[in-house]
């Protein structure tokens, strides 16, 4: 097939952006509660400028109970107290648009929390709430069932398990029903069915980009239409599972119907996070094709991989694991649809820890895995504290942990002795934790890492003695360096164009240390060379995979993790050696 060239280019500014994930609590405290809040983001508008990128997504800022850090919202209109006031957000909006900084605020509408007066009211059967949520009856037919706390002769409705372990659920002894919760107990399940419900969220959509933001990282937004055995049944007929609420019947038509509503006049950005594993092509490109509803999504294909039944389990993968997912991905939208570039977030844990070397290789790998990120086909995204390389914490006991997706399946496991103790389980706990994700940023050597002046709410990495946000930018071969020179080459430089869009094509497909691709669009070309391993390792460009003749060609190196030595300059692009962890970008010509 022809190379796309410029003329093909379908812009928008989403695609051409980089999006930096600020998780509030744990960014800056400016108040000493051990918080994070907004005048903390605000006080680092420059910091972010500075690294230079173009998109903020913030994690919940909304008033919630906190179940689940935010993910459970009590008021879609109003920020969290520990965060400060609407005051501050709007001068946080007007900072980050001051610098050309566009704001997507994070939309939580699979469920809310059980505090929300909307929860409160429905408890009501003849309030018009009651409705909003999803009320069915236990099962009496079913013998021996424990592990509930419902009535005694009464099972829960059917038998799916909350993402965060245990019955999903819970008994309301005001209502005589239960309702369900495919997350914490706290966090009820809005009922879509309603076109009340839909109303609601839209006009709260609206609401929010009156305000100005420009756009929404939808949370679990493919959760939204649950199968018919539970809309359709009361009890439900017990035929399904949890996960058929996955891409459910109705959820194209409530997206299409979302994007007419609200999205559809305005040129804002719409990023759904879409749970699940293997979704195929048909179905992405339904979301975020040419006629989808969405911009681009998140899937969850490569990290899972390394994930087990329960947060404690964990596998083994492989590099052809890891690039057979971004393969599939990278052709399934490569006419149609764009994709999101993430190896990490505030649900995982850090990117250097888990597909790179946080020892021996740490700066090396973590280069090589932000190459990785901006040198794929889709916006790239750094989840906060990837730009200097942080690590996972050392977790040594349970009361460490604060979240709800590690300490209640936990709790339960031990209650009932499915684990004899936590040290039995640690290894996985330290591995998978989303808590990984959530210690705070580092941003100095002092006592709390300059974090906060009171008591952190969560750990603090002991390693922040030395990686930290001021001893990376002292160094100019630091990992933030790295990623300020990323950032410039696909956002400002000759090679943005193919950088953003050009073809990806990937190199020599089975080679078990090196992964490597083409990028093309017209007459420029980009190789990009990344080895996984903690040795050298050689590759080459096979000549019958690409459409030029490997041997007549200069390799101009344009970044590279071990500086521009000789090594990675001289080279023949036929053929090469990498050092370990060495990751190259070259453009051909
Ligand atoms: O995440 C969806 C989700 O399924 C993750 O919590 C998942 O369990 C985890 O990535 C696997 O380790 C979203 C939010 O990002 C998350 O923070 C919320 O807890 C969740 O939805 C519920 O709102």
């Amino acid at each position: 097939m022809a190379a796309p060239t410029t003329d093909d280019i379908d812009r928008a500014w989403w695609k051409e952006s980089v999006i930096y994930q600020i998780y509030p609590r744990s960014f800056n405290d400016t108040d000493g509660d051990g918080v994070g809040d907004i005048p903390g983001i605000i006080e680092k508008l420059d910091y972010l400028d500075e690294l230079g990128v173009d998109i903020i997504w913030l994690n919940p800022v909304y008033e919630s109970p906190n179940a689940d850090n935010g993910y459970d919202i009590a008021d879609y209109q109003s920020i969290m107290d520990e965060f400060g006031t609407m005051d501050d957000w709007e001068r946080l909006l007007d900072g980050l648009h001051d610098r050309d900084i566009k704001l997507i605020m994070d939309l939580v509408v699979n469920h809310t929390s059980d505090e929300h007066e909307w929860f409160v009211n429905a408890r009501d059967v003849d309030s018009e709430y009651h409705d909003y949520y999803i009320w069915r009856h236990g099962r009496t037919d079913v013998d021996g069932f424990t592990g509930h706390h419902g009535p005694e002769d009464e099972a829960p409705p059917n038998e799916w398990e909350s993402f965060f372990g245990g019955p999903a659920w819970a008994y309301d002894e005001e209502v005589g029903k239960w309702y369900l919760h495919l997350f914490d107990e706290k966090q009820p399940d809005l009922n879509w069915e309603n076109p009340a419900v839909r109303e609601e969220v839209f006009d709260m959509m609206e609401w929010w980009l009156d305000k100005g933001i420009d756009g929404f990282r939808m949370d679990v937004i493919n959760l939204l239409s649950k199968p018919p055995e539970v809309t359709d049944h009361d009890p439900p007929t017990n035929t399904s599972q949890m996960w058929d609420s996955i891409d459910g019947p109705r959820i194209h038509e409530f997206l299409d119907e979302m994007h007419e509503a609200v999205l559809d006049d305005k040129d804002v950005f719409a990023l759904g996070e879409m749970i699940g594993q293997g979704m195929d092509m048909e179905t992405a490109r339904r979301y975020v094709g040419a006629d989808g509803p969405l911009s681009t999504l998140f899937h969850f294909d490569h990290v899972l991989l390394d994930h087990g039944g329960v947060i404690w389990e964990t596998n083994e993968w492989t590099l052809n694991d890891l690039r057979d997912v971004f393969n599939r991905w990278q052709y399934g939208l490569a006419d149609e649809g764009w994709n999101s570039i993430y190896l990490s977030n505030h649900d995982q844990p850090r990117l250097v820890s888990r597909f790179g070397n946080d020892g021996e290789y740490r700066e090396e790998s973590a280069k090589l895995l932000a190459t990785l990120i901006f040198t794929l086909r889709g916006t790239p995204y750094i989840f906060q504290g990837a730009e200097i390389g942080m690590t996972n914490y050392p977790f040594d006991s349970l009361e460490e942990f604060r979240d709800v997706e590690t300490v209640n399946p936990v709790e339960n496991a031990l209650e009932s002795g499915a684990v004899d103790s936590f040290d039995d389980i640690k290894h996985g706990l330290r591995q998978n934790s989303r808590d990984n994700a959530r210690t705070p940023i580092q941003w100095d050597d002092s006592d709390n890492a300059g974090f906060t002046d009171g008591e952190p709410w969560i750990g603090v990495n002991p390693n922040h003695d030395e990686i930290n946000v001021e001893a990376a930018r002292q160094d100019e071969d630091s990992i933030w360096h790295y990623y300020r020179e990323l950032i410039d080459l696909r956002s400002d430089s000759d090679v943005s164009d193919v950088m953003v869009y050009g073809r990806y094509d990937v190199l020599i497909n089975d080679h078990e240390e090196v992964w490597s691709y083409i990028r093309t669009l017209g007459d420029e070309r980009l190789l990009i060379t990344l080895n996984f391993a903690e040795w050298e390792s050689h590759t080459w460009i096979p000549e019958e995979e690409v459409d030029f003749d490997p041997q007549e060609m200069e390799a101009e190196l344009l970044l590279s993790n071990y500086g521009d030595d000789e090594r990675a300059t001289d080279v023949d692009a036929a053929a090469f050696d990498l050092r370990p962890w060495e990751a190259r970008v070259y453009r051909l010509t």
